[in-house]
């Protein structure tokens, strides 16, 4: 096998209760019978010889296997006699066996637990291409297409296993911009390969999407248009989703990308997003098909000398006022801030708009903006901030957890060895699935776990590990961007320093820096942005005094003699950050060298050569950010540091 298994390489454990030894249960679905290999599996790499006991149980401690059929996932274990039973409804069964199996592995005593998740769409969306590459991917090339074919491999069976694992049930195979032989997966083309990845899938519950090109009826249909109230383009789709539904058990749905940087969609035609997404959720009805309809639409021709355009206002300004005219098997996917997945952004706005419409909340677990998978930057804590968010615009439903109806976050995984490039990557990977089945889930305790599962249960390793983890993405946030401005990285890559990169770019994405201030204003008298919220949290936002620091510059131009809270200038602030991060930086990387010869060599050495090319951007990152501020203002640090003029 050229791949680990992460966090499912199961260790020996020294004492185990005697209940392993016996399995009682004859679990029907194919769900159900991966439960049981699972479990007979896991078992046994653990050091137990499970034997199948059938009606024993009343005689010998045993776990017991009870399966339900239905669609709720509902899981239960409890102690029964002195053996356990783990029952589950639908593909609960399989949940229940892997949540046995990781805390026997993390050698604790079970607690009994009944659960069913948050959300009923829990999903991983692959921008995978057909070629093989994989856009914003940083850990090799893709798994589901080799040479412009989707293929299903040893490696798609241990892909589902590791999502169901951790709780995720949907994959969506491909990329949202749809080129190539992509295009193709929606007819006939593929039709074997992608049936046996559906069926690959299944078996652990997984769901297959796809995402698909708007202009699909003409790309591959030949008409002339794609207008969505055209009746020979909704036969078209009608018909295309007869044909694929009926070939490919366990498709759930597509995802769409449409009038979306240069990607075609209904606006194209006078049409609104609704009439676009509401065309397509009638062809996928009849097959209990959904279509997940991104909300990723804004200007990106803009001048950057237009300072009235607003890109965060944009998800807002298009959907807010379609509230309530998308059909029911439509989900509004946006994502977690108004812009694009920075490290620190507030939450999108237009949550607080939608009571009529279901949504899908976007995490990106790719660190496209957050190191690319060479800096270790944990996104949990984060991904937990903004569930927790209150929209305090009425007592229920008032936070992002609640007021969401499903969950994905863009995947972090390729072909490499360790299937996310940085071992510690993987850590975003399964604290995602964990958080998406229970979002007031703890992130350290999350840390804690995948660090016993993946890397043994040393003490020193433990807690080295998870504080890396849990310092790291304050220790990313500290060097790069500050106070929420964004967009300082190399245009194109996103990866390393340069502040003005963008400035004057058409992606309207401006810090609007001069020797003065720095920041857009986005209250009132600025591009109104703040207005989007609640008239609580507007008002708090628009209020320099009561915005939280540390989206500060998100929300307002700021002058660089300006006071934070603890007395020190804006400009000081960001300096103290920049050598902050960096020196914090250095004690992860010095953290992590002591843990020679207490991990497997080839993990530590990975991990190693990665925090040492993290501290060399790290240093890049602060000089240029200092340097650059400090020659626009001739302001020096006060404390005298060196910065490179
Ligand atoms: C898949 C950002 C990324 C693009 C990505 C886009 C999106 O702009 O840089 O690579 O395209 O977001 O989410 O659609």
């Amino acid at each position: 096998m050229d791949y680990s298994l992460l966090w499912l390489d199961w260790k020996p454990k020294g004492l185990l209760p005697s209940y392993v030894n016996c399995i009682c249960g004859l679990p029907a679905t194919r769900q159900g019978k991966a439960a049981m290999r699972e479990l007979i599996s896991g078992l046994q790499a653990m050091g137990a010889s499970p034997e199948i006991c059938g009606s024993r149980s009343s005689v010998v401690p045993a776990i017991t296997l009870k399966e339900y059929l239905g669609k709720d996932e509902k899981v239960c274990i409890r102690r029964c006699g002195d053996g356990i039973e783990i029952s589950g409804t639908g593909q609960g069964l399989l949940y229940g066996v892997f949540r046995f199996l990781r805390h026997l592995a993390m050698g604790e005593e079970f607690p009994e637990w009944e659960s069913s998740p948050a959300y009923p769409i829990r999903m991983l969306d692959h921008w995978d291409n057909a070629d093989g590459s994989i856009e914003r991917g940083y850990a090799g090339l893709s798994f589901f297409f080799v040479n412009g074919k989707p293929v299903c491999t040893e490696r798609t069976r241990d892909y589902a296993r590791l999502m169901a694992s951790c709780g995720l049930n949907g994959c969506c195979i491909n990329n949202v911009n749809v080129h190539g032989n992509a295009l193709k997966l929606l007819t006939g083309s593929y039709k074997r390969e992608l049936r046996r990845i559906a069926q690959c899938l299944a078996e652990y519950g997984v769901s297959l999407w796809l995402s698909v090109s708007f202009s699909a009826p003409m790309e591959l249909g030949g008409l002339p248009t794609a207008d969505p109230l055209d009746a020979d383009v909704c036969q078209w789709w009608k018909d295309t989703c007869r044909q694929l539904f009926t070939s490919i058990p366990n498709l759930a749905g597509f995802l769409v990308k449409a009038d979306s940087e240069g990607r075609p969609g209904p606006h194209s035609y006078g049409r609104s997003q609704a009439e676009g997404a509401n065309m397509l959720a009638d062809a996928v009805r009849p097959f209990g098909g959904r279509i997940l309809w991104r909300c990723f639409v804004y200007y990106c021709t803009q001048d950057w000398r237009d300072t009235k355009t607003d890109r965060a206002r944009a998800q807002c300004d298009h959907f807010a006022p379609l509230d309530g005219q998308f059909r029911e098997n439509v989900y509004l996917q946006l994502k977690n801030g108004p812009v694009d997945f920075q490290i620190r952004e507030p939450v999108s706005p237009l949550l607080g708009h939608l009571e009529h419409t279901a949504s899908l909340m976007e995490f990106q677990i790719a660190q496209e903006y957050t190191g690319q998978q060479r800096h270790v930057c944990y996104l949990i804590p984060m991904f937990r901030e903004i569930l927790d968010f209150r929209f305090r615009s009425r007592p229920e439903k008032d936070k992002t957890s609640e007021r969401i109806s499903a969950i994905c976050a863009v995947s972090n995984t390729g072909d490499d060895f360790n299937w996310t490039g940085h071992d510690l990557a993987a850590a975003n990977f399964f604290g995602f699935g964990l958080l998406s089945w229970d979002p007031t889930a703890d992130p350290e305790a999350i840390a804690k776990e995948w660090s016993i599962l993946t890397f043994g249960d040393d003490p020193a390793v433990t807690e080295t590990v998870t504080g890396i983890l849990m310092r790291s993405r304050s220790v990313y946030e500290k060097y790069t961007s500050p106070l929420g401005i964004g967009w300082m990285c190399v245009p194109g890559t996103h990866y390393g320093p340069s502040p003005e990169g963008y400035e004057f770019d058409r992606w309207g994405t401006y810090l609007r820096a001069n020797h003065l201030e720095i920041g857009v204003e986005r209250g009132p008298e600025g591009t109104g942005y703040t207005e989007q919220y609640s008239p609580e949290l507007a008002a708090m936002y628009r209020d320099i005094g009561t915005c939280p620091e540390e989206l500060l510059l998100f929300f307002h131009r700021v002058p660089y003699a300006y006071r934070m809270k603890d007395g020190r200038t804006l400009l000081q602030r960001i300096y103290d950050d920049h050598f902050e991060g960096y020196e914090e930086a250095e004690a992860m990387s010095d953290a992590w060298d002591r843990l020679e010869g207490k991990l497997e060599d080839g993990v530590f050495r990975r991990v190693q050569e990665r925090l040492r090319i993290q501290l060399r951007s790290a240093a890049e990152w602060r000089d240029v950010v200092n340097t650059w501020l400090y020659r626009l203002t001739m302001i020096p640090d006060e404390k005298g540091r060196k910065i490179y003029p």
